[in-house]
């Protein structure tokens, strides 16, 4: 036999790199449902559905195409559970010349191939579906004192062209965040989620992943994702219609109830591979260009994924695996149990995990500012609150998930990622939602058992994190203001935040 060409399930591309020189006459592809990757972290069970039914879509087409596809379904009796384990049975079955495979996005795996590499002739390729490569993110990184994505993506735009105007910035300003912070008027309705009622392969992997995971987080009923490509580009020209052109000025917007406002919903698509980061950025400047979408959403939009999405990436691969180990604030608290319960008094916190239950979905803000907010101005240990968030979403992969709870959220990397901890009281919640109006805490009181939590814990984190925070100039403002609190306000402040963290159930 020619050659076995293993494709992950985050792989989902025609054009990987694994597939490049595909011979349908003498290869065979094959792909693997396997417990191991479903329970390593015991994920969501719509990501399990979406990207089990994802694979056996992609499959179908391969072998439409007429490419012998060996797939290996869950509840095969022979099924080891591991990649290892079906990758040595392939091997056997087939007896290839070589094993192609390519590059993956978590260090776990990366580590299992160096091992593949021992005992079987194995090619691995370089991942064809980022803009930049891990190599020459780690060329960029080389030698600079710090590393911020500002100065990444301004490259990154350079070097692809995307909404440049010869050596200039379109519109004369590489960045239009200032205009991108509006609250969402009361009169706007967002678009429908543009949703697709399983087929009889989803189904039938639903019903699967109910019997063998149905004690997994989240529900399954209303599963909604695209499982195709052909499907993910419908979300995509949905999105280019209805949300780009308002996607910039309600980014960091939130609403109770609504938990979808004008984002795209393609992470977990771009994810595994049904949709590519290029051809999204591409649509993205071409709607700009036709007109109907202004500049701000336009650049906005693919700033996430020029900047941030690529730039995470590179610094995933270029840190590991150190880079998962610092805990730059020695936070210890354990997880709320609310995170996976979403029992708490606390409206904002209540309706972004009872969504995250629904949907395995929160747009950025309300995984940065509600739910990350509270994990470190409550000292939650980053590990713990890692593990969560690979858990619960659609698009979690720890390439992604890491550097923005490790580094965005949590500032465990010590500033590697972000000049300083993205802290703040209930004020920031209650101008961007509708959360303090439902609620039981009062965002307006500072002290007191109804005061918003978010109030007091802010200050409290202040406090205890002064050694390490006082000193960074971008923290001077609020430590100014704290000098000014008497010994009897900050007494009132940690016994408030003593007092509300000691309720916390934990389990
Ligand atoms: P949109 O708001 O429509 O944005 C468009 C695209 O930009 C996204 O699909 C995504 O691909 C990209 N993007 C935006 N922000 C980021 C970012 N900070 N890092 C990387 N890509 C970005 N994204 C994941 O894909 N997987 C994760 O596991 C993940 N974990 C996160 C954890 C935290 C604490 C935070 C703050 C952000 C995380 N993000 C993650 C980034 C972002 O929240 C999601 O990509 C976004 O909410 C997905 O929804 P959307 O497709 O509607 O995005
Ligand atoms: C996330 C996931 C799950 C739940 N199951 C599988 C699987 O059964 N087979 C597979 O090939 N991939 C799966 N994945 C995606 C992998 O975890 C992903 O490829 C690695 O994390 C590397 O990024
Ligand atoms: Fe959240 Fe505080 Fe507002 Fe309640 S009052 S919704 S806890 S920010």
């Amino acid at each position: 036999m020619g050659t076995l060409r293993l494709i992950l399930g985050d792989q989902l591309h025609r054009r990987i790199a694994t597939l490049s020189d595909l011979d349908p006459e003498a290869d065979i592809v094959l792909m693997v449902e396997v417990r191991a990757e479903a329970t390593y972290v015991r994920h969501h069970k719509q990501k399990i559905a979406f990207l089990f039914a994802a694979m056996r879509h992609f499959a179908q087409d391969l072998e439409a195409e007429g490419v012998g596809v060996d797939y290996v379904r869950l509840d095969d009796p022979a099924n080891t559970g591991s990649f290892t384990g079906e990758l040595e049975r392939a091997f056997d079955r087939h007896k290839p010349d070589r094993v192609v495979v390519t590059e993956p996005g978590e260090w776990r795996v990366w580590e299992m191939m160096q091992d593949w590499r021992e005992s079987l002739p194995l090619e691995i390729r370089e991942d064809n579906r980022f803009l930049c490569s891990r190599a020459r993110f780690e060329a960029w990184a080389e030698g600079r004192k710090s590393l911020r994505m500002e100065t990444f993506y301004r490259d990154m735009r350079k070097r692809t062209g995307l909404l440049m105007e010869g050596a200039e910035p379109e519109g004369g300003r590489w960045n239009f965040d200032t205009e991108n912070r509006k609250a969402l008027p009361k009169s706007l309705e967002p678009p429908e989620r543009l949703a697709f009622p399983p087929d009889a392969i989803t189904r039938e992997v639903i019903e699967l992943v109910e019997a063998e995971f149905g004690a997994h987080f989240g529900r399954l009923d209303g599963f909604a994702w695209p499982v195709t490509r052909a499907d993910a580009l419908t979300v995509l020209a949905g999105f280019l219609k209805e949300g780009l052109p308002r996607f910039g000025d309600y980014q960091d917007a939130m609403r109770d109830g609504e938990p979808f406002l004008y984002h795209s919903l393609i992470s977990p698509m771009l994810n595994a591979g049904l949709l590519d980061a290029d051809e999204v950025c591409r649509a993205a400047e071409r709607a700009y260009r036709e007109g109907g979408v202004p500049l701000n959403c336009a650049e906005g939009f693919i700033r996430q994924i020029l900047g941030w999405r690529e730039y995470v990436r590179g610094l995933y691969w270029a840190r590991m695996p150190d880079y998962a180990r610092t805990n730059a604030l020695s936070a210890k608290r354990d997880l709320p149990w609310f995170y996976w319960s979403g029992e708490t008094e606390m409206a904002c916190l209540k309706a972004c995990v009872g969504q995250t239950r629904d949907h395995a979905y929160a747009h950025h803000i309300q995984r940065l500012m509600v739910l990350g907010n509270f994990a470190l101005i409550a000292g939650i240990a980053p590990a713990q609150v890692e593990e969560w968030y690979l858990v619960v979403y659609a698009d979690a992969y720890e390439w992604v998930e890491l550097p923005n709870v490790h580094g965005m959220v949590l500032w465990a990397d010590g500033g590697v990622m972000g000049s300083k901890p993205y802290a703040a009281s209930g004020a920031y919640i209650d101008r961007m939602s509708d959360y303090c109006r439902g609620c039981a805490y009062d965002v307006k009181a500072k002290a007191g058992p109804t005061a918003c939590p978010f109030n007091y814990l802010y200050w409290n984190f202040l406090i205890e994190n002064a050694e390490r925070l006082s000193g960074n100039p971008r923290m001077s403002m609020p430590y100014r203001t704290l000098e000014r609190f008497g010994p009897k306000r900050r007494a009132e402040i940690a016994a408030d935040a003593g007092r509300f963290l000691d309720s916390l159930a934990t389990s």
